[in-house]
């Protein structure tokens, strides 16, 4: 870490954000399935941002249509006609996004893992799917079939495995609650299976994409949550011990200069993880509002002693320098009492979008920054 003079402050803060939007990256998944299985349904429910609202997305060949949307780290390839005569066309045109993406360098373009829809009440695995199932493994695609509009299982899902050895795994799903009428009785089943797909998808995930995926899903799923924590958490750990040896540089004014940006930086990741949209200006504005927009090096003095002040038996730091382990420890309470804040958010407003506003503020609040 280099020890630039305080006036390098803002660039350092501004690449500290930068750095959390370029290195969130890209999750790529192919969907398939017949017509009407309900891809769009589960797209919708799974991701944050109605990511499949807008209909078909951008077509990429004749049968396969790119869905993404600024400042979601997702894309979807959306297929369609695995039910059709000559399925065969269709597969070969995902092979060749397929093999035309992991052809480029960057990894960001490659696909990272597929849904085949099935759905429950067609009780049918047709060869199209079968084949399907094996290019994927043969690209080294994880596969995971999701049994869709499940209602009643009538040993499926066990059908479904044995012809579909090399999918990763089977889960059965409900995007959408169901009413169902019986003589005037009226039987509601409710979602299922989703948390099953999310979990699930993400142990089939690199550990590089597990910040892009977490930004990506949806709050109202308690898998999601969980993801979302899991990951923050990790962010947390990161830059505690970034703290750590910055705050073991006995150079004055180290708290601020260095300590600083590092804290942006995770504030940053941990909002990202959370599912803020990823780009520059929404983090700024997070992290202006959470420490203030002027003089960042001054809010950075007074982050530091609202963090002090709530580690017991530290209280306040005399003088520049502050040690490692006290550095590490006031990340650490910076990044555990934001995800906290978040959590509480997402857990009262599950699905909605974040507040930056009202999110900064109970930060600030926090901190005893505000008045
Ligand atoms: N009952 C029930 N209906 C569902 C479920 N998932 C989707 N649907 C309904 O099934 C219909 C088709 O869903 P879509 O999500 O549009 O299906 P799709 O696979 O994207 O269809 P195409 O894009 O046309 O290939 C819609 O009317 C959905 O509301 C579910 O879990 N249960
Ligand atoms: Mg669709």
């Amino acid at each position: 870490m280099d020890t630039a003079a305080p006036e390098n402050i803002h660039d350092q803060i501004d690449e500290a954000i930068k750095s959390a939007v370029r290195g969130l990256g890209k999750v790529n998944i192919i969907i398939a399935g017949k017509t009407g299985v309900g891809k769009s349904t589960l797209i919708n429910s799974v991701f944050r941002g109605e990511l499949a609202k807008t209909g078909s997305g951008q077509p990429v060949t004749q049968r396969t249509a790119e869905i993404s949307k600024a400042g979601h780290p997702i894309t979807i390839i959306d297929t369609k006609g695995l039910e059709l005569q000559d399925y065969e066309k269709i597969i070969g045109e995902l092979t060749e996004v397929i093999n035309e993406r992991s052809a480029e360098h960057d990894e960001n373009r490659h696909i990272h893992v597929a849904w085949l829809c099935i759905h429950e009440d067609g009780r049918r695995i047709e060869d199209a799917e079968k084949k399907l199932c094996e290019m994927l493994k043969e690209k080294k695609i994880p596969v995971v079939v999701a049994i869709t509009k499940s209602r009643s299982d009538k040993g499926f899902r066990e059908q479904v495995k044995e012809a579909l050895p090399s999918a990763a795994a089977v889960v059965s799903v409900r995007a959408i609650p169901e009413e169902i009428e019986d003589d005037g009785d009226v039987i509601v089943l409710k979602e299922k299976g989703i948390d099953d797909l999310i979990s699930t998808t993400s142990m089939l995930l690199p550990e590089a994409k597990q910040r892009a995926y977490a930004n990506a899903l949806n709050s109202r799923h308690a898998a999601s949550t969980k993801l979302k924590i899991e990951q923050a958490e990790k962010e947390v750990k990161i830059a505690a011990a970034a703290a750590m040896a910055a705050g073991a540089t006995p150079i004055p004014f180290s708290d601020t200069v260095l300590l600083v940006p590092i804290q942006v930086g995770m504030l940053a990741k941990v909002g990202v993880t959370f599912g803020m949209e990823a780009s520059t200006t929404a983090l700024t504005t997070l992290v202006t509002s959470s420490l203030g927009a002027s003089a960042a090096t001054l809010a950075g003095r007074a982050v530091v002693t609202g963090l002090l002040k709530m580690i017991p038996g530290v209280g306040s730091v005399a003088g520049g320098a502050i040690a490692g382990t006290t550095a590490a420890t006031l990340t650490k309470t910076l990044g555990t009492a934001y995800i906290s804040i978040l959590t509480s958010f997402i857990e009262k407003n599950p699905g909605k979008e974040l507040d930056i506003g009202l999110i900064a503020g109970e930060l600030k609040k926090k901190l005893s920054l505000s008045k």
